[in-house]
């Protein structure tokens, strides 16, 4: 079978993101987000391929200045990391529309610059699904030539804390002058946490919120001069000495992502989410009359659940319906 997107094939799709052509990406991304069979190939192909490339967390409460930051940040970061990823998630959101905007505008300034690709990843609510996404998104931008990758999240729950252990360092961002959210951020985020920041220094209550977080660091034994930091985009005070921080946690002996998806997965369980990602596309995707037939006969009741499914595994596995992969092997070995 042959795996079309656009007319482009998923080798030539391939072949395009590792050139790193940035319209090749975001369909690549696309597709990856929509679990279509060609999303699920390239992101099985991405990570065979362990491009190493940095990946940075920001995180925090919804208004914090995170965007900001990152924007303030890419232009501390270029010069070292020559070709930088930004991906934001919002886990808690079905639809990140209203934030896209706002990161568009928040990130403008690099917006036209071909070394700078931004893209808002839309979470449709899949929860467990969306630390999946991000990671094969992250592999994707490691294969398309990115030298760091920075996942903005928002907020600070569960999944939030997923997404931020995907990257190698985390940074927490809060603002000054809120109360509830440092309570969340103490329970959950503050245990992934590398780099703490205060943001909005230029404000009247960032000292006092500092010297708040600070005493809970020493509480718990940190050392505070050497995780938290006070800055503020808007007069882009401390982003330097920040940007420095960033580099020395990188330098620090983690050891550089080589793939993610080996990190911290149980390779049982990782294998059958792919199993079944793979599995449902193709089921979703293929035009096989047989599995028409399968989808006919549930939708009269004339066959029972389990039969319909252990029948679509027969009707994929037997009748060789599941793509010859062997043109993304070729694009993945050169
Ligand atoms: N005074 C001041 N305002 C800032 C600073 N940085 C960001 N802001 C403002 O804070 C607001 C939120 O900034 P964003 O960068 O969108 O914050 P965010 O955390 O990405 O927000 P969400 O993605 O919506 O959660 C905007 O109005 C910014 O202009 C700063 O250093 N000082
Ligand atoms: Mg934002």
């Amino acid at each position: 079978m042959t795996i079309t997107l656009n007319g482009l094939g998923a080798a030539t799709l391939l072949a395009a993101v590792r050139r790193g052509e940035a319209l090749a990406i975001a369909r690549a991304i696309t597709a990856i987000e929509n679990r279509t069979s060609i999303g699920v190939e390239m992101g099985f192909a991405a990570q065979d391929l362990c491009v190493q490339c940095r990946t940075l967390g920001i995180t925090g409460p919804p208004g914090a200045g995170k965007s900001s930051l990152i924007n303030a940040l890419i232009s501390e970061l270029l010069p070292k990391y020559r070709r930088i990823g930004v991906l934001t998630v919002d886990p808690s959101s079905p639809v990140s529309g209203g934030a896209v905007l706002g990161d568009r505008v928040r990130m403008a300034a690099h917006s036209a610059n071909p070394n700078v690709f931004i893209r808002s990843l839309a979470t449709r609510g899949h929860l467990g699904g969306v630390t999946r996404t991000t990671r094969a998104v992250i592999d994707l931008l490691a294969a398309g030539g990115m030298d760091l990758v920075i996942v903005e999240t928002v907020g600070t729950g569960q999944s939030e804390v997923e997404v931020a252990e995907l990257t190698d360092v985390r940074i927490v961002v809060c603002a000054p002058g809120f109360g509830d959210e440092m309570q969340a951020i103490k329970a959950g985020i503050l245990e992934v946490a590398d780099l703490l920041v205060v943001n909005k220094s230029d404000l009247p209550d960032a000292d006092r919120t500092a010297a708040h977080l600070k005493a809970m660091l020493r509480h718990r034994g940190h050392d505070e001069r050497r995780l938290a930091f006070q800055v503020s985009t808007l007069n882009r005070d401390g982003l330097s000495m920040l940007a420095e921080a960033i580099d020395a946690r990188f330098a620090e002996p983690f050891e550089v992502r080589q793939n993610v998806a080996a990190k911290k997965d149980n390779p049982r369980q990782k294998l059958a989410e792919d199993v079944a990602d793979l599995a449902a596309a193709f089921v979703r995707d293929n035009g096989d009359p047989r599995i028409d037939d399968i989808v006919g006969e549930l939708s009269r009741g004339a066959i029972s659940v389990r039969d319909g499914v252990i029948t679509a595994i027969r009707v994929l596995a037997e009748q060789n319906v599941l793509p010859d992969a062997t043109g993304l092997d070729v694009a993945v070995k050169t």
